[in-house]
């Protein structure tokens, strides 16, 4: 039924998932299968990277980059802004795609490439502004600037929930500043890789450009273990969990490498008493149970005054008993699986935590009657915060908690080892206010009004503590993909110090 989607994407049932200046035809990796978690049927089979596999692909973007980064920026942008019309055109397919591999709706698949290509927009205009500053030097006829050089291969590892945008905000980023990238993909979602691979290749290859997009699909971990330890990766961006994060990190540290770490989320919303629950139902709702819970920052608990706290859950309530849930390809389908079994079991047994832990369940929880790993969107009532809720459980499942407040409810929301997204729904100023403001939010992201996910490109993405410290993206991210050089340049006939200092021979 969907072959035609695969075929146009240079998908076959079997694929090489190694690129560096060209398709590795199969040689010492193995082989994975890439599953539909919506109906648990293989979708192909992709080589992954042997060690000398990987050791090619960094080979081969070590001498493209050197090329590379002789093109002037807004050259490279050129490149990025051709991609993006590429993926413009592959839109829905590659949105399908993604349907097909990660089981979020289509509608998500399709936003996301829509990422990618806001992601290529960016990069495009950035590639024109990649400037440094011009600072006073103390010292006569001295100047001072700074400059920023591209830092050589850029190693990024994605997570499978968003199998393509956060690949796309680092590589928009990474080559836009003269790095080549090596992609080593989730092995949940190896097909998607390939097919945005293709597709870079359809405008780097034909001007010798391969090298400075490579892919290394492995079946595990394996490729992240040596993309860690390479002195030849500078920088490492990671994303996924905090687990993997604090390995990368310290492995990354121990050879001086640079890593970006976007890693897990427990995120809060605080519903206040002036807040329009029209509007704060239905972006909970999106918040809590878009793309089944599985996004980072996915609204995992709900701090509510107590004085609204009946009326809030009544609503959810019917906003979880009418959510359509079936096939992510369906238009009407809201809510698609999960990516397999495994978080399905971990998501009953964190539903059992809670209610050992005192918490009432009003909704979900009951097996879904369908092949795939389906869960039906659980909402828990709590009386205060319980332990299970510092626990970040990849999976639509929402606490919801009464406060007395709002002081109090702040620190709730902070307290947890993540720091990625937050959001406060109400219509007083001064709320919004003593969210936002120093000993507010302790988050990387902090919304009034609107949910905890679905950020923009052109903010700076990222998020504090356990998740990692680093900012992807919009803003000034690009900063992170090259090392700055600060010149000073005495055009003057004498050789002053500074801080007055005197070393003159006698
Ligand atoms: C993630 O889940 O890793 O803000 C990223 C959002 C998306 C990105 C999520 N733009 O929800």
């Amino acid at each position: 039924m969907f072959e035609d989607v695969l075929t146009r994407l240079g998908i076959a049932s079997r694929n090489s998932g190694v690129h560096s200046s060209h398709w590795l035809p199969a040689s010492g990796g193995t082989w994975i299968d890439s599953w539909n978690p919506s109906n648990g049927r293989v979708l192909g089979e992709v080589l992954t990277a042997s060690r000398e596999d990987y050791d090619g692909c960094v080979l081969s973007a070590i001498d493209a980059q050197r090329a590379w980064a002789r093109v002037p920026a807004p050259r490279r942008g050129e490149y990025l802004r051709c991609f993006g019309n590429l993926l413009r055109n592959a839109k829905q397919d590659l949105g399908m795609l993604v349907t097909l591999e990660t089981g979020k709706i289509l509608s998500e698949g399709t936003g996301e490439v829509q990422e990618m290509i806001d992601m290529c927009d960016f990069a495009t205009g950035l590639s024109r502004q990649l400037y440094g500053l011009t600072i006073a030097s103390e010292r006569a006829e001295h100047r001072m600037f700074e400059q920023w050089h591209p830092l050589g291969v850029v190693g990024v590892i994605t997570a499978f929930n968003f199998p393509v945008a956060v690949w796309a905000w680092n590589a928009a980023l990474a080559l836009v500043c003269g790095n080549a990238v090596l992609w080593k993909p989730s092995p949940l979602t190896p097909l998607t890789a390939i097919a945005v691979q293709r597709l870079i290749q359809q405008v780097l290859a034909p001007d010798g450009f391969s090298g400075v997009s490579t892919l290394c699909v492995d079946a595990d971990s394996e490729v992240g273990k040596w993309m860690a330890m390479d002195g030849r990766l500078p920088l490492i961006s990671a994303t996924g969990s905090c687990r993997m994060g604090r390995s990368v990190a310290a492995t990354v540290a121990a050879r001086f490498g640079r890593s970006l770490l976007e890693l897990g989320g427990n995120n809060a919303a605080i519903v206040t008493p002036s807040a329009d629950l029209d509007r704060t139902v239905r972006a909970v709702l999106f918040a809590a149970v878009g793309t089944a819970g599985q996004r980072c920052t996915t609204l995992r608990r709900l701090f509510v005054h107590h004085s609204r706290l009946d009326e809030v859950i009544n609503r959810l309530a019917h906003a979880y008993d009418s959510v359509p849930l079936g096939l992510p390809w369906e238009p009407e389908t809201l809510l698609g699986p999960l990516i397999h079994q495994g978080p399905v079991g971990e998501m009953k047994r964190a539903l059992e935590h809670a209610l050992r832990e005192g918490g009432t369940l009003v909704r979900g929880g009951n097996p879904v009657p369908l092949e795939g790993s389906f869960v039906q969107p659980a909402l828990v009532k709590v009386p205060a915060p319980i332990p299970i809720m510092r626990q970040e459980t990849f999976a639509p499942l929402l606490y919801v908690c009464p406060y007395e407040d709002l002081t109090q409810a702040i620190t709730w929301q902070n307290d947890v080892h993540q720091g990625l997204s937050s959001a406060i729904f109400t219509d007083r100023i001064s709320e919004a206010e003593q969210f936002l403001a120093h000993n507010g939010s302790d988050c990387g992201i902090a919304n009034v009004n609107i949910g905890t996910s679905g950020a923009e490109i052109g903010g700076a993405f990222g998020g504090e503590k356990e998740t990692g410290g680093g900012r992807e993206a919009g803003s000034d991210a690009w900063k992170t993909y090259m090392r700055r050089q600060t010149c000073t340049i005495n055009w003057g006939q004498y050789l002053p110090l500074a801080q007055g200092v005197k070393f003159d021979l006698a």
